[in-house]
């Protein structure tokens, strides 16, 4: 049976789609009670209102702390009005039933993104809002509950057809109401967590997380695939905006979460290109454009179909320059309108949009699945310095040599193991990534140069003169050997190796400048 709607109660943060629902209700002769803020638009869009404080005849108090805690509308949402006693008991408290229910609550998650004080964090803890969800959700026999604009649209086409909704509805919203409001809670208390034990492990894990949408596939066409959303409180592929192009597949989003991570590593204007979630070019420069450039002169077969990502307002003349390859996603920190012009005539092209940069030094967690249970480990948040570089050769490094050095060593901090990036003025110019045996990396990525270097007909590969990094020591003096052979300078490397003498003894014989991090990048 359909259930009329008589008087709803709405409370809403974000305004969307709020006067195109309070005029169907409207219409169909149903009282609207509103809260501050709401009845002030709806009053403005000439729609009828009874404020709620008029309805309880108590005002909102405590700076609107308390609104809607109140018997009068608690008891309006939950009384059951199959039940006698109930009925009984609302008309001697003078309390009328409450049909719908549409709230949606204060932006905590976006007020702690946007980098609020503590105190305004604290007062966008939506109190009401989720008691008054989680009363129509539990009351769903006789309430309809609405806790998101999108949900207005389905709500509104089962309403004007049928001036009710039925209870197979209603007990679907409900079952949405509570995972909204615990999935708010969650994140409530992740942030508490936030600051307080940094590095310790959960003794249970719990996750929540919401299903944003179902991917086309996973990794492979026969998988089934959906990307959940977990608050993240920091800018990424999950928070961005996408401006344009084809949904985003399984693998994309991963390889674009790849790409701007490590382009986040850098203060500089800097360019990452990655392909199956390795970077196969990277850079930083005076300006987007070269640092894009010089990122893309890597590998750039690899580069074809690759995922782009800037850590600067993408602008004009890179977009136009990166528009003449083929290229799955772009992801900025911004773009300008002249860029997104640009990028426009590339209809299938994925351009995303994220408002910020996330920290690369910020703490979180990694989970990996495994037969039967998790892995779990804080991020790698590790950055080697200049301070913490220790020479251990003969030869000490150049200026330039450490400062390569170092962008190389954290270029080599995301890609996976064995992991060996050359570099040369803050450019990769040769990348291993993924091989079983370190020499192998080694030599994948001078091999991968050479070809590089012969196609722009340079007089000297590219490698000539270059840094090498390592994410973790070399077991033997082989990879050292190649890397002399492919004209590098010096190396950067955690050390610790029993072999490690062989090896910085390879690195005298040849003059090169070697140094020690101490910290390993492992990723797998
Ligand atoms: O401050 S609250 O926790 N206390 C309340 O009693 C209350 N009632 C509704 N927040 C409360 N709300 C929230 O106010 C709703 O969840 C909604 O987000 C917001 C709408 O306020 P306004 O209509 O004044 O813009």
């Amino acid at each position: 049976a359909v259930k009329p709607i008589q008087r709803a109660l709405i409370s809403v943060s974000d305004k969307t789609g709020l006067i195109e629902l309070a005029q169907a209700l409207v219409e169909n002769q149903c009282e609207i009670l509103s809260t501050g803020g709401s009845a002030r638009v709806l009053r403005e869009a000439g729609i009828a209102v009874k404020d709620v404080s008029d309805h309880t005849g108590f005002p909102e108090i405590l700076d609107g702390r308390v609104k809607t805690l109140v018997p009068q509308i608690h008891g309006g949402i939950l009384g059951q009005r199959a039940n006698t006693h109930h009925i009984q008991q609302m008309k001697e408290h003078n309390i009328s039933p409450i049909d719908l229910v549409c709230v949606n609550l204060y932006p905590f998650e976006q007020t702690v993104l946007s980098g609020a004080g503590k105190e305004e964090c604290i007062e966008n803890i939506d109190i009401g809002g989720p008691a008054l969800i989680r009363a129509a959700a539990k009351n769903h026999e006789d309430v309809v509950v609405l806790t998101e604009p999108a949900q207005y649209k389905e709500f509104l086409e089962i309403f004007t057809s049928s001036y009710g909704t039925t209870l197979a509805q209603r007990r679907q919203w409900a079952g949405k109401a509570y995972a909204f409001t615990a999935l708010y809670d969650a994140t409530i208390a992740e942030w508490f967590a936030k600051g307080q034990h940094d590095d310790e492990l959960p003794k249970t894990l719990f996750i929540h997380a919401q299903r944003e949408h179902l991917l086309r596939y996973g990794e492979n066409p026969h998988q089934k695939a959906a990307f959940y959303r977990k608050s993240a409180f920091s800018f990424g592929v999950a928070s961005a905006r996408q401006l344009q192009g084809k949904e985003l597949s399984y693998n994309n989003i991963n390889d674009t979460n790849a790409a701007f991570e490590a382009v986040a590593e850098f203060d500089e204007p800097a360019v990452v290109v990655v392909k199956h979630a390795n970077p196969c070019g990277v850079a930083v420069s005076h300006s987007l454009l070269s640092a894009w450039e010089l990122a893309y002169r890597c590998d750039p077969v690899s580069a074809f179909g690759g995922i782009v990502a800037t850590n600067r307002s993408l602008d004009e003349k890179t977009a136009l320059s990166l528009s003449e390859i083929f290229t799955e996603v772009v992801i900025a920190p911004d773009i300008t309108e002249e860029a997104q012009a640009v990028l426009q005539k590339k209809k299938n092209l994925r351009v995303l949009v994220t408002g910020g940069m996330p920290d690369p030094a910020r703490t979180d967690r990694v989970l990996h699945s495994v037969s039967g249970g998790f892995l779990l480990q804080s991020q790698d948040n590790g950055i080697v310095g200049e301070d913490d570089l220790k020479t251990v050769t003969k030869r000490k490094p150049t200026l330039q040599e450490v400062q390569d050095m170092l962008f190389a060593f954290k270029v080599c901090k995301h890609v996976k193991s064995n992991a060996i990036v050359y570099a040369k003025d803050k450019a990769t110019v040769g990348i291993g990534a993924g091989q079983m045996s370190r020499v192998d990396s080694v030599r994948i990525a001078l091999n991968k140069s050479r070809e590089v270097s012969s196609k722009l007909h340079l007089p000297d590969p590219l490698t000539k003169g270059s840094v090498v990094a390592s994410d973790a020591f070399f077991p033997f003096a082989d990879g050292v050997m190649t890397a002399i052979e492919a004209g590098a300078t010096a190396i950067i490397q955690p050390g610790g190796s029993i072999r490690d003498q062989e090896v910085i003894d390879a690195a005298n014989k040849a003059n090169l400048a070697m140094v020690f991090t101490g910290m390993r990048h492992f990723r797998h």
